[in-house]
């Protein structure tokens, strides 16, 4: 059969309805979405096609009314939709099929706006329902940390706002309400063309994919532009040029002129192969961590906004947005039986995401068990909360190896891998035995032991002659090298030069990358929508100084002691009672390992009591909130802090001591008391350093640092900033990235 056929006999049918994307479709993008016009060319052929019988020409784009107004003047007869949409025009006026309140929207264009200031070239885009930021003018060293800003406000407001979703297009973030989608066009076009249409819909980013989805079986779909995802068209077009010149051919054929030979045709999209399993993709750098980040969860694409807790997102996300890497993690999801299951990619998220499903029986004994009941407590130097088991080990040997089994699938053999913490020590062995050449690197985000401790470890010895295999193995402070070369030195034949490690013939780098955050993450005006829920807690302790705690439920945060230090500072220090309000907020965290529903126990415990000792009818000396915050939320929390107590018994760095810095005004900042024993208190020495495993000596410190004089206040604080400034979570990534790729 002629490849041409198929096509002759949809560019035939009547009625036929053509529905088609612009940008990126049938014009090249532009720096700014106002210098991108369809060629007069294009209006016409558009119009003609319009003009032929049993034909209808919809032009289904995301921009606003006016401009699809101005740009298609001229193009009688075709019809429009606007805002992906949200709006529609056939004959008449422009309709919105369906109610939206998007009023919410004005505020979150506001703080992006604030973002956008910070380079003359980012754009924001308020639309009916949605809000674009356009950074693609924005010069390359700028543009990694506008949109760590830009992701973070958007993101901060969607916690707060689940009735709009976020989307990431080219060089462009947007954020519209969940029920506008351009698949609402199909209908409309469906009824008004008439029984038997078909329909042929082109386009080629992510908002024409619920076109594509929602297309019947007579219908056909075009995919333009390389292929760069998953995609639920049928056939592909390799760009607008391409894209126009088919649909010139479509228009001859339909006028019934003796019919041209084609001058292109669309080419069919290969069915994945495998299943779900996914191909290998031309990422040249992939990121590895245990979870993978949740703002776009592979599972549930839809919906269920999971808020970001680790550090790791922040930084890396942007990171990798800008440089095109992919990202591979644990779905989050269990399935039964032992076989590791397949990888599913989605190309099209901003960064790419690749996952693999855990069986049920790992999720147990690889990160309930070996993970985070023996790894967790032994690099936090808690022997007596650690315990070793054979077949959790095992599980550790077996996922360790899923994870490089997909990485192998997923990237060429000499592509940079960047792998994250504790849970994926054994993976850089792994992947050599598959032949991998490229340079592998390890971040740690915990402590690395003292040689005692480490040495509890059954199989120390494997774990570190696998991790002997990275190239580079990078710890938050110089302290955890030292102890990584301690170890080596003890329980390796490897040989310790002054800047690297020697190992069967190969040299591996041990540094510290001290993490960071996005300071300016933390320094935005508080949100409309959420400064009241603030405001209410604190007007509840008003009056009074407020001493704040925020961490991740667990135990190494030293949370029962923090309690303990505070009750200690009322019993000796009675003059603070009913003067210090405490408010200890902890996000859930690992609640199906017992130690952490132990630990939460002992938490709420502790509250009660120094309430029921302390409290009285107009004061309640600690509030005890369970729950996570937004980012901005927690900056006004932060903010309105006289003291953060930032004690963990051991924590690899701690980020809540650099946001609660970040977040202090200049004027009158807040005290920070912090652990000696994190990986902050290494940089950030001018804050109050509190040892918490002495309670006594924590509550003095406290009413030190309650008592601290705003000009002791404003010196510290100063130093502080400059510290946190120093090292950013972005300078971190690009860092360890430029020292990886050094390695090759
Ligand atoms: P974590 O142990 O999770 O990270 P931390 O560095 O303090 O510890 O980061 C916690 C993050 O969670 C912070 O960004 C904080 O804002 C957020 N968070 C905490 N409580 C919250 C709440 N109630 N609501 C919302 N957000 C909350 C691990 C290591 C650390 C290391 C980081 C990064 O254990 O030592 O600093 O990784 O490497």
């Amino acid at each position: 059969m002629n490849p041409a056929d198929p096509w002759l006999a949809v560019a035939r049918h009547a009625p036929l309805a053509i529905l088609t994307d612009l940008d990126g479709t049938l014009i090249p993008f532009a720096a700014k979405p106002d210098e991108a016009r369809p060629s007069p060319e294009v209006v016409g052929l558009l119009r003609a096609l319009a003009a032929l019988p049993g034909t209808l020409v919809a032009v289904v784009s995301g921009r606003p009314r006016d401009e699809m107004d101005r740009m298609f003047a001229e193009a009688t007869g075709v019809w429009l939709v606007a805002e992906h949409g949200g709006w529609r025009r056939a004959e008449g006026a422009w309709q919105a099929p369906v109610p939206a309140d998007a009023s919410a929207l004005d505020g979150l264009a506001r703080s992006l706006e604030k973002v956008a200031e910070a380079s003359k070239k980012a754009l924001v885009e308020r639309k009916s329902w949605s809000v674009g930021f356009h950074y693609r003018a924005v010069p390359r060293r700028e543009k990694t940390g506008l949109l760590v800003a830009a992701q973070a406000v958007a993101r901060d407001w969607l916690s707060a706002n689940p009735a709009f979703e976020f989307l990431e297009g080219a060089e462009l973030l947007e954020i519209r309400a969940r029920n506008v989608r351009k698949s609402l066009a199909i209908p409309w076009v469906g009824e008004r063309a008439g029984a038997g249409a078909r329909l042929l819909a082109l386009g080629d980013d992510l908002t024409d994919e619920d076109v594509f989805a929602a297309l019947g079986p007579a219908d056909e779909s075009i995919i333009v532009g390389p292929l760069l995802r998953s995609t639920a068209a049928r056939w592909r077009l390799s760009g607008p040029l391409e894209a126009t010149a088919f649909l010139e051919w479509v228009r001859e054929v339909r006028r019934e002129a003796p019919t041209p030979p084609p001058p292109v045709l669309p080419v069919p999209v290969p069915a994945p192969p495998r299943g779900k399993r996914a191909a290998r993709t031309p990422h040249r750098l992939l990121v590895v961590s245990n979870r993978l980040p949740s703002l776009r969860s592979p599972v549930s694409p839809e919906g269920e906004r999971k808020k970001n807790v680790g550090g790791l997102v922040a930084a890396l996300e942007p990171v990798l947005s800008r440089r095109g890497g992919l990202w591979l993690g644990w779905s989050g999801q269990t399935t039964p039986g032992e076989a590791s299951a397949p990888v599913g990619v989605d190309d099209s998220s901003q960064p790419a995401l690749a996952w693999i499903d855990l069986p049920q029986d790992a999720y147990e004994k690889y990160y309930n068990g070996f993970c985070n009941r023996s790894l967790w407590p032994v690099f936090h130097t808690f022997p007596a909360r650690t315990r070793f088991a054979d077949d959790e080990w095992e599980s550790y040997e077996r996922v360790n190896e899923a994870f490089a089994a997909a990485a192998g699938d997923l990237v060429d053999p000499t592509a940079s891998v960047w792998i994250h913490d504790y849970h994926l020590l054994l993976m850089a062995a792994a992947l050599r035995r598959r032949g991998h050449t490229g340079p592998l690197g390890l971040f740690l985000h915990v402590p690395f032991p003292a040689l005692d401790l480490y040495s509890t470890i059954p199989w120390g010895e494997q774990l570190l002659d696998a991790m002997l295999e990275f190239d580079l193995v990078g710890f938050h402070t110089p302290g955890y090298v030292k102890n990584f070369r301690e170890a080596v030195g003890a329980l390796s034949p490897a040989r310790l030069g002054d800047d690297a490690i020697e190992h069967r013939g190969r040299r591996i780098r041990a540094r510290a990358f001290p993490i960071g955050i996005v300071p300016e993450g933390f320094q935005e005006t508080p949100e409309p929508e959420t400064a009241a829920e603030v405001a209410a807690l604190l007007s509840a302790i008003a009056g009074t100084k407020l001493v704040l705690g925020v961490d991740r439920l667990d135990y190494t945060k030293g949370i029962p002691e923090r309690l303990e230090a505070f009750e200690r500072l009322l019993k000796q220090f009675p003059g603070w009672r009913g003067k210090v309000s405490m408010v200890q907020v902890s996000v859930p965290s690992r609640s199906d390992v017992p130690e952490y529903a132990e630990q939460r126990q002992r938490i709420e415990t502790a509250v009660g009591r120094v309430n029921g000792e302390f409290g009285e009818a107009h004061w309640v000396p600690v509030r005890y909130l369970y729950r996570s915050y937004g980012r901005n939320q927690l900056s006004q929390l932060y903010r309105a802090a006289d003291v953060a107590l930032v004690t963990p018994l051991r924590d690899g760095m701690n980020l809540v001591a650099k946001e609660f810095i970040a977040a202090q005004g200049a004027d009158n900042p807040g005290a920070l008391l912090l652990s000696r024993f994190t990986g902050a208190a290494v940089e950030l020495k001018d804050a109050l350093l509190t040892n918490p495993y002495h309670i006594d000596g924590m509550a003095r410190d406290l009413d030190r640092a309650l008592r601290m004089p705003l000009e002791e206040r404003q010196e510290r604080h100063a130093k502080l900033m400059a510290a946190v400034s120093k090292t950013t979570a972005v300078s971190w990534a690009e860092d360890f990235l430029a020292a990886l790729e050094a390695c090759r």
